[in-house]
Parts: C-alpha cells; structure tokens; sequence
C-alpha cells in the first residue's frame, strides 16, 4: 500500500472511531437515568471499552464504506454520523457474539488480550455483558433512526441476522463436542453451512444490506425489478465463506503475535477447512493418526495434528484455494447489475464487492 493510500485508510479509522465514544455516552447516560449505581456505570463503561473498540472494525468501516460507494461522493456530517452509528452496531453485535463465543469455545485470548470471561471480577457475569452489548444495538439504532422511513428494516435486519448466526452457532458446536470426537461428522458441505450461517451472513452480508437500506433500496423488490439484495446475497456469502476459511487456516499457520488469538480449533474438534481437507488427502495411518489425535486437550496431540496438516500439504491446498476463491468471486461481481436506488442518490457498484474482496485478499490476520 502507497504510504498516500495508508494514511488516507488511518484517517477514515480515527473518523469512524471519534464516533464510538457518542455512541458509549449515550448507553452510559441511559444506565443514569435509570439510576443505576456509579459501580454497575463503572463496570459498563470498562466491558464496552474492553470488548466494542478493540478490533481491525472491518465490519464497522464496511457499513461507512458502502454507503459511500453507493453514493458516490464523500459523505456530510450528518449522514456520516448515521452511517458510522450502523457500522457501531455491527462492532457491538460482534463483540456480542465474540464475548460469549469465546465463552463457548474455551478461548484465552482475543485482539491480544485475555478474553473478558477471563479478565478478574468479570467470570460468568460475561454472559450478562455479551447480552447487554446485544441489547445496545437497538438503543443505538432507536436513538438515531426512529421515525427515519428506514427504521423497521433495520430492526428486521438485525434480528434476522442474529438468528442466523445462532443457528450457525448451533451446529459448530455440534459438529464439534468436546468429549466425543468423531471426524466422520465432518465434510466440507458440512463446513460450509457452518461457516455461512456463524459468520458470513453477520461479516459481510450485513453490513452492505444496513448501507443499502439506509441509501432506501426496498427490501421486497418492486414488480418487474431485480432483488438487489438477493444479487449481494450471491456474492457477499461467497466472500464470507472465503473469509472464515481464511480464519480457519490462520488459526494452524498463524502466530498468536501475528493473529491476536491462540488459535483452538484442533484442540476444540473444530469441523475446520484444515481438518476437512486433511482428511480428503491423508493415508489410512495418517487417518488413524487424526482419528487418535484431533480433539484432544493436549499439547503434544495438536502438535502430531499440526505435523500431518504439513505433510499432507494442507498449506498449497489453501493457496490454490484462495486464488480460486478470488477468481471466481471476481467472477460474480461482474453478473451483478448497477443498480439504482429509488430516489436515483445511489449506484449499486461494483466497487461495494471489489473494496471488500481487495480488503481480505492474501490476508495474514
Ligand atoms: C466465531 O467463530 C463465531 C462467531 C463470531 C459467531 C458466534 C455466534 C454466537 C451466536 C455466539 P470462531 O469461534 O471460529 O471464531 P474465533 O476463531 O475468532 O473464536
Ligand atoms: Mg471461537
Ligand atoms: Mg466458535
Ligand atoms: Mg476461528
């Protein structure tokens, strides 16, 4: 990246992030109104600050983003404030789902840091934390968008999205139980309705139908119109799923300086892209090594897991797959058509599908 490219990208971050602390005081200030105790004000303040701002926020500059783009010009105070507000609300279902998944998962560390379960005089009370982040994003979308024509679509919108991801979270930890491991419950069509419903609806779907609903695109397509929504549907699936894999090969190659997490799916009995190629390229001892090895709490067990990936040659697999997965969603962005809004303010470019795709391409974190 031109040094001129990464200040510009440092300067719409500090943007979107001068905006998150009107969106805290305001949770803070309804915590005060009921009277709540300074103590349970000072806890709020802390799991917000440790659990919303912490992240790369791809998901929350995406919204800002989009809207942009669909607008073609840079955005007015005003409507950048309502933007990076839908944006704040895709950091907060995050930390939402982040809080308690890692609950879920056992995890240790998040964005390079102790996972809040694990942070002293927090434990368990994490659950009500990760309930309290999800229940802001509807204060924060009430506070900014009642009575905006576009209100109960983003409701809609949110609840439905959430929904989805629990269901996908349903069947990752399924698919993956921790006292009895059995790698014949895995494949990789498995593996994918897995990773579309725990995260591409929520990483990439939603945050460009947020944009698309605040630039007024009706959600039920008007007679003799295409289905805008479902056009991004078909691409921004694709792209999650693309992501999650990424997520799940950075999980065995990366470093945790490298990735901010100590990755846990071996030891988790995660139905991961890693596992589930390993298994369509390894031999019977191989198989028996995996079959004895995967799932288990055990450093010495992962280690053996981590050796076969390697043989089997899980690391050019991948590389093959990201250049692949990268052609042929390049491929369904250009049968999108550009569409316009209504009101004839927006463009549904291709550019919406290309920054994003241009965002995670080769990532290594
Ligand atoms: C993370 O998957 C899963 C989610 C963010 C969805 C959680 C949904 C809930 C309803 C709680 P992961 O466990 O692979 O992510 P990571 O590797 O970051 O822990
Ligand atoms: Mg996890
Ligand atoms: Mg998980
Ligand atoms: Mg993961």
């Amino acid at each position: 990246m031109s040094s001129a490219a990464a200040s510009a990208k440092a300067a719409a971050r500090k943007r979107f992030e001068d905006v998150y602390p009107i969106v805290r005081d305001q949770l803070l200030k309804q915590f005060k109104d009921h009277s709540m105790p300074q103590e349970a004000i000072d806890y709020y303040r802390r799991s917000l600050d440790y659990n919303v701002p912490g992240g790369k926020l791809n998901r929350g500059l995406s919204v800002v983003d989009t809207v942009e783009i669909l607008k073609g010009r840079p955005l007015a105070q005003k409507e950048y404030t309502k933007a990076a507000v839908l944006g704040w609300a895709v950091e907060f279902l995050q930390a939402y789902f982040l809080v308690s998944d890692d609950i879920m998962d056992g995890s240790i560390t998040r964005r390079g840091q102790p996972c809040w379960y694990r942070v002293e005089d927090v434990g368990l009370i994490a659950i009500n934390d990760s309930l309290l982040l999800e229940g802001a994003i509807y204060q924060m979308v009430r506070e900014h968008f009642k009575g905006d024509p576009c209100y109960l679509d983003l409701l809609e919108i949110f609840h439905e999205v959430s929904y989805n991801t629990e269901m996908g979270q349903l069947i990752d930890l399924l698919t993956a139980p921790e006292d009895k491991v059995d790698l014949n419950k895995f494949s990789l069509e498995r593996h994918q309705k897995i990773v579309i419903y725990k995260t591409a609806i929520y990483s990439f779907y939603l945050p460009v139908a947020l944009a698309m609903i605040m630039c007024g695109y009706p959600t039920t397509a008007p007679a003799g119109q295409p289905d805008v929504y479902k056009y991004a549907m078909d691409v921004l699936i694709p792209l999650g799923e693309y992501f999650q894999i990424q997520d799940d090969y950075l999980d065995y190659s990366g470093t945790p300086e490298q990735i901010g997490k100590i990755g846990t799916d071996i030891v988790d009995n995660k139905c991961s892209w890693c596992i589930n190629t390993a298994l369509a390229l390894c031999s019977a001892e191989q198989r028996a090594i995996l079959d004895t090895s995967y799932g288990r709490k055990d450093p010495a067990a992962e280690a053996r897991v981590k050796e076969i990936f390697g043989q089997v040659g899980v690391d050019k697999r991948y590389e093959e797959y990201e250049q692949d997965a990268h052609d042929r969603i390049t491929k369904l962005i250009k049968a999108v058509p550009e569409v316009s809004n209504p009101a004839g303010d927006a463009v549904l470019r291709h550019e919406v599908f290309t920054s994003f795709l241009n965002k995670i391409y080769k990532r290594t974190k």
